[in-house]
């Protein structure tokens, strides 16, 4: 049962798609406090808290402050309070009297989830403006509650089934022939692919929807040449548009008002990768609906696949800003800098990027009202992937179209997936990797994933493995790495065999992947649960944050520290352990329920079958999805029948209705 509850005058997100009445009195079960913007309520000691999608820290997100306020921030560290999203569902679980429920707030502004961090056994929930729909949801387990949830917030965004094949990206391929020899060098090292991602270079100096014509010639036979090889090229765009006299984006955006403005009326400049660049406004339906059609000057070329970037939106800095930074640097000229003021003076230039100062200077038009963008700051990503995700429709209609966002909100889940962003090739950020994804997937996120391996930063052989032991289960499966860094392409380590039997086992487990996520999808259900969703009566269960339950028939347990040979696991059941070096090269054995030690080497990846269920694998040998024999499936089995399971096929491309 769901029930809508409102403070203040909030505006329509579309972030649901079930108009429910609303209900008039306070929020049950918390103390409304309209002076201090906030909602409180006491936790038992043993109360967990789940939810906020990706986000910092554990599972059991109790004992932090988490900022709803989309941020442009590659250090992912604990200490954070903000990443790239703001996914405002969470789901209070009291283990004691087996009590849940779940609570959406549906705000886009900045949000503070102070979850018993200010205070141990208080939950508080602040804004900066107190204007929000919340939904209360109750249900009788976790797994009814996120049900509930997702069936308010509308179906989420289903991929082609190619974009469960492996993709690698870098930050930047330059030329078409590094993009060749991209493709040739995994061919060669047996190394199945699907994807190769386009960064910021392949356009003409960063201009959305252009193509740099010396470094990609004839792109669209470029394309076709790719394709039929069975790799699908995705470009990145950007959202901000340059500021270039002769740039149509930029002209007709001009013409027709669709950018941001500030309160006199003039267009915001904003520099980002082009240099100064105006923002359209996505969240004004016309200007989303332009936007949206130039991303047919890329689909008329055959691009099939696309990843929306920049768009919390990050600020290099404003013209504005910049201007009074450079005034303030001036007041300092000859100047005795002491303590204080020499720290004043460095700070001016740090202060140019993201500068919340700057999200107060300009405007959108909002369903025809004039919205200053920090009071729905937190919904500009999502909006420019409805435009791109609104536009697909029009564009390759009845077609799937690969589509992922680094910022979003809920309701985008709809239109595209996410993945992480900027993340380490840090071991810890394996972990973090795992437990944003049942979080994810509580607030709709299904097709996400982080970039394996690690954005920033130089990747070892070790780590690269060992995070793969992970991103093998994760749709969204992409190897990207920055510019600067130890290059991390798979075929670039010395020990090919293993990435090749690894990226193998994932070819062979996506007639179980995709049945599993398009269940998910088309049930409201989860792909990836914590281990207290299955069983929340077992103590031990609840605690446990280094696994998860993959669908219905399997649990994981990646290794992620270094030089370890194995770790300890938790079963809550008793299982089967299918030790995997490859595909067809596996050794079983049967776990009873409790803690165990589990050997895993290197090149070894941990999989537990549950009783009563079967997990099939195809034969190994494709290098492309679309190579894959659903016919020709190994069943293994534990207490369980291959006629029970419900193996979920289509043709993987056709838009589903
Ligand atoms: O400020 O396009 O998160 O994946 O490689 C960096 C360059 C801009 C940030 C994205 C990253 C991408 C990079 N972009």
């Amino acid at each position: 049962m769901i029930t809508r509850y409102r403070i203040g005058t909030p505006f329509d997100m579309e972030s649901v798609v079930v108009q429910l009445p609303v209900h008039d009195g306070a929020l049950p079960g918390w103390e409304t406090d309209a002076q201090n913007k906030c909602l409180t309520r006491t936790l038992a000691k043993s109360d967990i808290v789940y939810g906020l999608g990706e986000s910092v820290r554990g599972i059991n997100k109790r004992g932090w402050l988490y900022t709803s306020n989309n941020s442009d921030d590659p250090h992912h560290e604990e200490t954070k309070h903000s990443l790239y999203a703001s996914q405002n569902f969470v789901i209070v679980f009291s283990p004691d009297t087996k009590i849940a429920f779940g609570l959406y707030v549906d705000a886009p502004g900045k949000i503070n989830f102070d979850i018993a961090y200010t205070d141990p056994d208080v939950f508080s929930i602040s804004f900066e403006d107190f204007d929000a729909d919340l939904y209360l949801v109750e249900a009788g387990s976790l797994k009814e509650i996120v049900r509930e949830f997702r069936g308010l917030i509308g179906r989420s965004y289903i991929p082609p089934k190619w974009a469960f094949g492996l993709g690698q990206s870098r930050w930047s391929y330059m030329t078409a022939d590094e993009v060749r020899e991209v493709a040739d060098s995994y061919d060669e090292a047996g190394i199945p692919l699907d994807m190769i991602y386009l960064d910021i270079d392949y356009m003409e100096r960063y201009k959305d929807f252009t193509v740099n014509e010396e470094a990609f010639p004839d792109f669209e036979a470029f394309v076709k040449e790719m394709k039929d090889r069975g790799i699908h090229l995705v470009p990145i765009i950007d959202a901000g548009v340059k500021i270039e006299e002769g740039y149509p984006v930029y002209e007709e955006g001009i013409e027709k008002g669709y950018f941001c403005k500030k309160e006199n009326g003039e267009e915001l400049v904003a520099a980002v990768w082009p240099g100064t660049a105006h923002f359209p406004d996505f969240l004004n339906e016309d200007a989303r609906r332009w936007f949206g059609d130039w991303y047919g000057f890329l689909t008329e070329k055959g691009i099939d696949g696309f990843w929306n970037d920049m768009n919390e939106p990050a600020i290099f800095y404003t013209a504005d800003h910049l201007k009074e930074v450079f005034e303030g640097i001036r007041s300092f000229e000859g100047k005795n800098m002491d303590l204080r003021t020499f720290f004043g003076f460095k700070g001016l230039v740090a202060s140019l990027e993201n500068n919340p100062e700057d999200y107060r200077r300009f405007y959108h038009d909002f369903h025809g009202q004039k919205v200053r963008h920090d009071k729905v700051h937190n919904l500009f990503g999502y909006y420019m992937t409805r435009a791109a995700g609104e536009a697909f429709t029009r564009l390759r209609p009845g077609k799937r179209t690969l589509m992922f966002s680094r910022s979003s909100y809920i309701g985008m889940h709809r239109y595209g997936g996410v993945w992480t962003g900027d993340n380490q090739s840090w071991w810890s950020h394996i972990l973090l990797n795992l437990r944003q994804l049942p979080a994810l997937n509580m607030c709709g996120f299904m097709y996400s994933g982080a970039d394996l391996g690690g954005f920033g930063q130089d990747c070892t052989e070790d780590l690269v493995l060992r995070w793969l032991s992970l991103g093998i289960f994760t749709p969204l499966m992409r190897d990207h790495a920055a510019m600067g860094t130890r290059r991390q392409e798979l075929y670039r380590f010395k020990n090919t065999e293993a990435f090749r039997n690894i990226v193998g086992l994932r070819y062979a487990l996506i007639p179980y992947l995709y049945s599993e996520f398009m269940k998910a999808v088309l049930k409201n259900d989860m792909l990836f649960l914590p281990l207290s969703f299955e069983f929340p009566d077992d103590e031990r269960a609840l605690t446990v944050e280094d696994q998860l339950y993959v669908g219905e028939s399997i649990m994981i347990a990646p290794v992620y520290e270094q030089n370890a040979r194995g770790r300890y696991v938790y079963l809550p059941e008793r299982m089967k352990l299918l030790r995997f070096r490859s595909a067809s090269d596996f050794d079983e054995e049967i776990l009873e329920k409790g803690d165990h030690y589990v050997p895993a080497d290197l090149n070894e990846v941990l999989v537990f079958l549950r009783p009563g269920h079967v997990l099939p694998l195809a034969a190994s040998g494709a290098r492309r999805v679309d190579e894959i024999n659903e016919q020709d499936l190994t069943w293994f089995t534990f207490e369980g029948r291959p006629e029970e399971y419900e193996l979920y096929t289509d043709d993987g491309i056709s838009a589903i209705n």
